[in-house]
């Protein structure tokens, strides 16, 4: 690859709903800037961008890929994201880096629900864009109605530079709307594009966009005013100045069309992403801190600045190892040089640097400032952290990135590979920021949690690719509590005095009931030494074992408080071991007296959904036992506070993409414990004990 100033570059990441064409526009645009000499298919699994192996089995993008091509003297580093919710993080991480993104639109379904969630939060980073609507060789593919849906959903700066000419499997071409020029594909290729007169039939449609667009260029430079005011004609030269300006400042959104399998359209959009969306000298500057200091610092773009990067990616690769996806944003990144990660205050030595290209390493000697690549064998550095120069040490804001919502508990097929399991985990953790692993100590499993069913599939599956290791995955146990409603009053006696030395212990025991959440409270009202000083720590001792499991359920029992208040001893038999037997069967049998209940988990959970599907929400949440705690307004979407137990929000995740097509979002935190209804209860201890007895069996 020739070297390129920072001016020269575009980081441009493709974001749409899922499947609305990114991958195959990458390869479109790869092929025709000739990085590559066959157009790949998603369907082949042959494209350069889905190249993980799971990508290709789904036929989806999961993971952001990189794609550099060169195009008139403009170095375009394509960002192909996944579309697909699950995989979000992704998205985000790509915009992080990204200077300006391509919004991908399909020609037959138009503007989806993933469409509206990239748009907006590209919004949020305030990014310029254009839309590429694809697809248009598709049956049903129709251009002025998915412009309409554009603009009436995004605004009126929504502006189409084109206009398509044919339709359906005649679609050939388009009318270049500042040119105004036909640019025909007849060749089958989508390399070669002629150019000629606008066809006679489209000529009304063509001038009155032409006018819209003439006028959007008029008011984005306020040079041009006048000259449009006059009624004076503007020169393509100068629409095209306009444009870039108006699209740098968000005030135009220029859409294109064409289609990516096809390779159909594809010189026109190059030409767009190095004219009209900005270089990394174009953005502002980002903000760091300087490690210990309240200061924030900005890295200018400049080869003169020192050192930073930002890693947005990484990527465990089992073979090649971790690779970390950086941007350069200050200074240049030199291969065989030590570095600093100064997040984790550790320094790193580079050997190789790369470009990648989906899979592919280009090795090069440097990145330069606003430059994105790849470094290999980093010791300590992960997603989110800032490398940089030691001398100057800076550290770029992490990435903010979703709590997982869905957890599932994960089991190796056969026993023994549990070691295992938790290697190949650990792995993941290294490159997905919104996977967790987690131990729960109180119902010994090992809970998966990500951002949807698909996001664990595709753990599952990669488990047993990459270290071949078959798992099962199931609704997690729920961890339930026992504890007591009422008081009692047992007394518990252990003796064995038949032949050599004996056993002796013997105590009463009181239990009361705490409030949610105190625990466990042990009081010693021995008076006058009954229970002998050195015993009674068996006795504590004796109560917190059988407190290991509650006698409803055989689930830890908590809030209880224990009073030893009377008891007796033997001067010869009496052991640690017969007191702390003693205490459990008092405890045991107290607890039986004492009107003992169940407790459940109940979570905090945060539902936000646009007005329309309130009714659903609250209606289903009746049917898992959540109880509204209030609701909150914002933009056309409501968040609505609710109180659910833990068993009722498992699958919560899946059904709420469902009830809202994918618009609605939750949040989920632990809140505290509650009694369980006497009927779920009943249905829980009778599990319980069903399982009891297939063990015992
Ligand atoms: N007819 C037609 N099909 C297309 C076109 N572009 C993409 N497709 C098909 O649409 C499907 C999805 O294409 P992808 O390129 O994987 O879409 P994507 O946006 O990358 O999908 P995700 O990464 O999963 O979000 C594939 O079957 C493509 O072959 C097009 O221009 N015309
Ligand atoms: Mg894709």
């Amino acid at each position: 690859m020739k070297s390129y100033s920072t001016d020269q570059i575009r980081n441009v990441a493709l974001i749409s709903h899922g499947g609305a064409g990114k991958t195959s526009l990458a390869e479109a645009l790869l092929f025709t800037s000739g990085a590559v000499n066959r157009l790949g298919k998603v369907e082949a699994g042959n494209t350069v961008t889905d190249f993980d192996a799971d990508e290709i089995k789904r036929q989806v993008t999961i993971g952001t890929a990189l794609a550099p091509l060169e195009w008139r003297n403009v170095k375009i580093n394509l960002l192909d994201t996944p579309g697909f919710f699950d995989f979000f993080a992704d998205v985000q991480a790509a915009l992080r880096v990204a200077d300006s993104a391509v919004v991908v639109v399909c020609g037959v379904s138009g503007v989806e629900v993933g469409t509206e969630k990239v748009w907006k939060y590209a919004d949020e980073l305030n990014l310029p864009r254009l839309v590429f609507i694809n697809k248009l060789n598709r049956e049903n593919a129709n251009f002025d109605s998915v412009l309409e849906q554009l603009r009436s959903h995004f605004g009126v700066r929504v502006f189409p530079l084109q206009y398509p000419i044919g339709k359906e499997d005649s679609f050939r071409g388009v009318v270049d709307l500042v040119k105004m020029k036909a640019l025909l594909y007849e060749d089958g290729t989508g390399l070669k594009v002629r150019e000629e007169e606008i066809p006679a039939e489209l000529q009304g449609k063509v001038e009155e966009l032409r006018e819209k667009v003439v006028e959007a260029a008029a008011e984005a430079d306020d040079s041009l005013m006048e000259k449009y005011l006059e009624e004076e004609a503007l020169e393509e030269e100068e629409i095209h100045k306009a444009l870039r300006i108006g699209t740098l400042e968000g005030k135009i959104i220029p859409v294109l069309c064409g289609s990516a399998t096809k390779n159909l359209g594809m010189q026109p959009l190059l030409d767009l992403i190095a004219s009209a969306l900005p270089s990394p000298a174009d953005r502002p500057a980002p903000l760091g801190k300087i490690p210990g200091k309240e200061d924030e610092v900005t890295r200018k773009p400049s080869a003169d600045e020192p050192l930073s990067a930002f890693v947005f990616k990484t990527l465990a690769d089992p073979y090649v190892g971790r690779v970390n996806y950086v941007r350069v944003y200050s200074g240049v990144l030199k291969a065989d040089s030590q570095i600093y990660n100064a997040g984790k205050e550790k320094a790193e030595r580079l050997g190789n640097i790369f470009f990648m290209r989906g899979k592919t390493q280009i090795q090069t000697p440097e990145i330069i400032p606003g430059d994105i690549g790849a470094l290999v064998k980093l010791n300590v550095t992960t997603t989110g952290d800032t490398l940089c120069d030691k001398a100057a040490p800076v550290i770029f804001p992490p990435m903010d990135f979703p709590e997982p919502v869905i957890s599932f508990a994960i089991e190796p097929k056969s026993k023994g590979d549990e070691d295992k399991v938790g290697v190949g985990l650990a792995r993941f953790l290294e490159e997905d920021p919104t996977f967790r692993v987690e131990r729960n100590t109180e119902t010994k499993q090992i809970i998966i949690s990500g951002m949807g069913d698909t996001h664990l599939d595709v753990i599952v599956d990669r488990l047993a690719q990459r270290y071949g290791i078959e798992v099962n995955l199931s609704t997690p146990k729920v961890p339930y509590k026992e504890t007591i409603r009422g008081s009692s009053k047992k007394e518990g006696k252990y003796k064995k005095q038949s032949g050599g030395r004996g056993q002796y212990g013997h105590v009463f025991l009181e239990l009361n009931s705490l409030p949610r959440g105190e625990g466990f409270v042990f009081e010693d009202r021995i008076v006058g030494g009954v229970v002998p000083r050195q015993y009674i720590p068996a006795v504590e001792k004796g109560v917190l074992e059988a407190m290991e499991e509650g006698v409803l359920a055989g689930y830890p029992v908590v809030d209880v408080k224990v009073a030893l208040y009377d008891g007796s001893y033997h001067t010869v038999d009496s052991s640690e071991m017969a007191f702390k037997i003693a205490a459990a069967m008092a405890f045991r049998g107290a607890m039986e007296n004492a009107d003992p209940v169940l407790l459940e988990p109940i979570m905090d959970v945060e539902i936000t959904v646009p007005e329309n599907f309130m009714g659903d929400i609250m209606g289903d949440m009746n049917s898992r036992r959540g109880r509204i705690q209030g609701m909150v307004p914002g933009e056309g979407m409501q968040t609505i506070k609710v109180q659910a137990p833990l068993a009722e929000m498992f699958t919560y995740a899946i059904d709420l993409r469902s009830m809202t097509q994918g618009r609605g979002t939750f949040k989920m935190k632990f809140s505290h414990y509650e009694e369980v209804p006497f009927q779920e209860s009943e249905k829980i201890i009778a599990a319980a004990k069903a399982a009891k007895e297939e063990k015992d069996k």
